[in-house]
């Protein structure tokens, strides 16, 4: 689908590097009339009108809208932080917009005296923050997030055991994730296209991706979407928007900066989602896609889970910067740090951000802060490098799922019978589940030729032809679940 659109995409460029006035139209579309966050109880307002000004400033649009705006927006921010002489009423005129100039020779410090603060709701123990502004949740909706908080921490569980008993050959875990997945899924639309790294299965369990689908991806068996192609845990889903999972890291980026922009060309009222770990964001394909999307002005919601650890590199050798929240504006892009273990936190943040995304077209960078609280995968043990007194406080002092679940207690919607009988059903379904997938068959030897070319190549029918007189020769060894 990705490549659709992609292609898609590419042609509508050249259309409108035609017709440059269309591609006017469409860079400087006016914003949308109505506030569109103006449910929202936190700071974000939509686009100010051309007149005001004091606006503007706030929220510059990302091309410098006049020298006007330009130097006042330096004005305010010099002010707040150094005494610098800038010569206000002369500018220099460069390509990319006027600058106001300065005699002192400085240089920008590397960093910010303060660390760019974490927006959070829930503090550790589930209580609202004072003053905690954020998208109010229904009950029916709490209880929904919960849920699958729960069923994606059992499906960890269950799934993770089986790998230990040689009955999968791989998995990952989301463990101490499961607020960024599910929260962030719930304040997106099912018409928003997800481009996921490997740790967001919670995004497609949201979805209504099952708990069968999950394990006849995981067995490769013949009702796996994937018929088998890929390793365990790279899910995929045409019906639910969820374009499969590719090993090679941040690949999954600059695919997202064009998916958008192919939405944004089809003018509908979708974005593209794209998740991503802190060590992803060191690839060159991370810095690609943000610069490609902030000039597009796609809309993509860059969603990085910092979760302290790419496998065994830890934060501190991942970068210099003040985490990945600060390299948005860099690029031109809107960004927040938020807590990723707190549930209302992520869920406001990202609707917001899908709001800004959708009905400004642009992207958005959200940082949420978490801790991997699993090895990197199954064939990893993080007790080499990393104590396991730091895994056990995540686990149990700062794990969101019982965070968010102390704040649904305190309101009276969650109770300890709730608490049995979901972990009980949801584990009766997935054993179920997994029964099920394991008796069903492998799909058959001629998938493994199928699906890449349109017609299959001469070197591949070559390959089928001498996998199968091997097999003759050595039918004993052969699987007797994979139909020949
Ligand atoms: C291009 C590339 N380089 C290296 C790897 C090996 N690798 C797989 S996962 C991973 C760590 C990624 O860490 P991060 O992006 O922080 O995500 P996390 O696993 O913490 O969720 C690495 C280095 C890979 N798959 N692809």
């Amino acid at each position: 689908m990705a490549t659709l659109l992609l292609g898609r995409s590419r042609s509508a460029i050249q259309n409108l590097l035609k017709r440059t006035a269309l591609l006017s139209a469409l860079t400087h579309s006016p914003p949308p009339s109505s506030s569109a966050a103006s449910h929202v109880g936190c700071r974000y307002r939509a686009p100010p009108s051309q007149g005001n000004r004091s606006l503007a400033v706030l929220f510059p649009f990302s091309r410098h809208e006049s020298t006007k705006a330009q130097i006042q927006l330096q004005q305010t921010h010099l002010a707040e932080d150094d005494d610098t002489q800038v010569q206000l009423d002369e500018v220099l005129d460069f390509p990319g917009g006027k600058v106001a100039f300065t005699s002192e020779m400085r240089f920008i410090p590397e960093s910010a005296e303060k660390r760019v603060p974490c927006y959070r709701v829930l503090n550790d123990d589930g209580v609202p923050m004072p003053y905690s502004n954020y998208v109010k949740v229904s009950k029916e909706m709490a209880v929904k997030m919960y849920s699958a908080m729960v069923t994606l921490q059992t499906m960890d569980n269950v799934f993770y055991e089986l790998q230990r008993q040689g009955r999968i050959s791989f998995y990952l875990t989301s463990m101490g994730e499961e607020a960024v997945n599910i929260a962030s899924a719930a304040a997106l639309s099912a018409d928003d296209v997800i481009l996921p790294q490997y740790r967001e299965p919670g995004v497609l369990l949201w979805r209504g991706f099952t708990l069968q689908e999950f394990a006849n991806q995981l067995m490769g068996n013949e009702a796996d979407f994937g018929k088998g192609k890929q390793m365990p845990i790279h899910y995929g889903s045409n019906k639910h928007n969820y374009i499969t999972i590719s090993s090679p890291i941040a690949t999954q980026l600059p695919q997202a900066a064009g998916v958008a922009y192919a939405l944004k060309m089809e003018g509908g009222k979708a974005c593209a989602v794209t998740y991503f770990g802190d060590g992803a964001s060191s690839e060159g394909d991370f810095h690609a896609a943000m610069n490609f999307a902030a000039v597009m002005e796609a809309p993509v919601i860059f969603i990085c889970r910092n979760n302290g650890w790419a496998i065994s590199t830890p934060i501190e050798e991942q970068f210099r910067s003040d985490g990945v929240v600060v390299k948005g504006r860099a690029y031109g892009i809107r960004s927040i740090r938020v807590d990723g273990n707190d549930t209302l936190a992520v869920y406001s943040a990202v609707r917001t951000a899908r709001e800004m995304a959708v009905n400004e077209n642009r992207p958005v960078l959200i940082e949420a802060l978490t801790y991997r609280a699993g090895h990197h995968s199954t064939s990893d043990d993080s007790t080499k490098y990393r104590s396991i007194d730091e895994i056990e406080y995540w686990k149990k002092a700062r794990n969101p799922v019982n965070r968010f679940k102390r704040w649904l207690e305190s309101n009276e919607w969650w109770g300890d019978e709730d608490e049995l009988k979901l972990r009980q059903s949801v584990k009766k379904e997935l054993l179920q589940a997994i029964q099920v997938a394991e008796k069903a068959q492998k799909p058959a030897l001629e998938e493994l030729f199928r699906d890449v070319y349109d017609q299959v190549p001469s070197n591949l029918e070559g390959q089928e032809r001498q996998l199968r007189e091997t097999i003759k020769k050595h039918i004993g060894d052969y699987p007797s679940d994979v139909p020949l």
